[in-house]
């Protein structure tokens, strides 16, 4: 049967819609840059390695007077990777438990925020340096409705301006300029970066800062490809302004997804100090840096809401004022008092404002401390182990643990089912198209 009536009520109870959050319409009719930081973590911001800092150019925008900084922001990604969170931004609705939605439902109907841009009058594209059918993309951004995709092709890409994955992302961004400059204005254009990916090979003249010394040799070499794109990312900052390209626009910057696997974790814990990484902290290092850039604009700060991927559609929309009152998708914006209170990770973890549930337990989030081990053990007499028993029904994780799989199984549900061919979206920009 079609079960979209019963997700539509959901969403219209459970993800909270403040019609008019704080920032509303602030960026209207302005181009929109957003800036896909490639295996970028925020445990690199405002710190350092070998007494150096590793990303000079963002710390700045963390303190910057027209950036707000969301340092609790997190990945929801699985196995698609990079593809999970385009599809997370496009749609606000989760990536699969496993494969990439990207391949194996590119054909989909969707209602992505490409789409409702560009009925709102904007030209979409993506800027990618490498092969247009990895993620399956081309087909997937013809699904979403993104207009224009600068492949591989679009570049000149030679051995001396590339390594590792391809084109290096300063000579990417440099050539990416001339396309934005004859470009019809409003845009969203979304710049997909290369060189900070997995194995983080940079030759000696591109590293501004030295390697770790541990013994992961990826955790290692992280350093100083996480530089190399902090400068790339400056210099763009540099050649938007010179183009002139700068003040019209409003440039959202956000890491992908992990760098750093649990594999490398005895390497993380001697750069983090710690004696070990638990589950808790494994879960705190999916937070991924999140900049709203908003030139002209003087109100910044950091924000410490907990947030994530799934709520940047709503977010963008919103800051752009486009009505999408009627759209399906289970993010908040992020400037919104009235917030679902959670963030769910692909997994079934989650994040809420007080705690965080990984592996079956339940730990404060300031602490880091499992909420059961409030109960001395040692001191549990026949009595109050009936009562810790009591306690653990009374897990205070386990009402939002219910919401989440409710959540991720209905996101599940639209995919699996293919359910936005029978959805309208009256009161969004445009109506939706017509079955085909
Ligand atoms: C490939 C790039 C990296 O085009 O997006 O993909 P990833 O492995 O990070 O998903
Ligand atoms: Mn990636």
């Amino acid at each position: 049967g079609n079960e979209l009536p019963e997700i539509r009520e959901y969403v219209d109870e459970e993800v909270q819609r403040d019609a008019k959050p704080p920032l509303y319409g602030i960026a209207e009719d302005k181009n929109v840059i957003f800036i896909s930081l490639e295996s970028l973590q925020s445990f690199v911001i405002n710190n350092e390695v070998n007494g150096e800092e590793i990303t000079p150019f963002l710390n700045s925008l963390t303190n910057d007077e027209s950036t707000y900084y969301f340092e609790n922001f997190y990945h929801q990604t699985e196995q698609g990777k990079t593809s999970d969170s385009e599809f997370l931004v496009e749609n606000s609705l989760y990536p699969l438990s496993r494969g990439a939605v990207f391949f194996t439902h590119g054909q989909n109907e969707y209602h992505g925020l490409s789409e409702i841009l560009g009925e709102a009058g904007y030209f979409s594209s993506v800027f990618h340096a490498n092969n247009k059918s990895f993620w399956n993309r081309d087909q997937m951004y013809g699904s979403l409705g993104v207009d224009q995709f600068y492949g591989e092709e679009a570049y000149e890409v030679n051995v001396d301006n590339s390594v590792g994955w391809g084109l290096k992302d300063k000579p990417y961004f440099e050539q990416s300029i001339k396309y934005l400059q004859s470009m019809e204005e409003p845009y969203y254009s979304k710049f997909i970066t290369l060189t900070n990916h997995f194995p983080f090979g940079l030759s000696e003249e591109d590293s501004s800062i030295d390697k770790y010394d541990s013994n992961s040799s990826t955790l290692n070499n992280f350093f100083p490809t996480v530089r190399y794109m902090d400068e790339a990312v400056e210099q763009f900052f540099d050649q938007l302004k010179a183009s002139g390209l700068y003040e019209d626009s409003v440039i959202v910057l956000m890491g992908d997804h992990y760098g750093i696997s649990e594999n490398h974790n005895k390497a993380m814990s001697q750069y983090l100090d710690k004696d070990e990484i638990t589950p808790y902290d494994h879960v705190q290092l999916q937070r991924v840096p999140m900049f709203v850039h908003i030139p002209g604009h003087e109100d910044g700060e950091v924000i410490s809401k907990v947030t994530g991927q799934i709520d940047v559609k709503p977010t963008l929309l919103n800051l752009l004022g486009v009505p999408a009152e009627n759209d399906i998708f289970f993010g908040n914006d992020m400037f919104a008092q009235d917030r679902k209170g959670y963030i769910a990770l692909r997994n079934g973890d989650f994040v809420s404002d007080d705690y965080i549930s990984t592996s079956s337990i339940c730990y404060n989030r300031e602490t880091g401390e499992p909420v059961e081990s409030e109960v001395d053990s040692e001191e549990r007499t026949a009595e109050n182990t009936a009562a810790s028993a009591a306690n653990q029904n009374n897990n205070p994780c386990e009402p939002i643990q219910q919401k989440v799989e409710q959540e991720l199984e209905l996101s599940d549900t639209i995919i699996y089912g293919d359910l936005f061919r029978f959805a309208d979206f009256p009161g969004t920009s445009a109506p939706a198209e017509d079955n085909e």
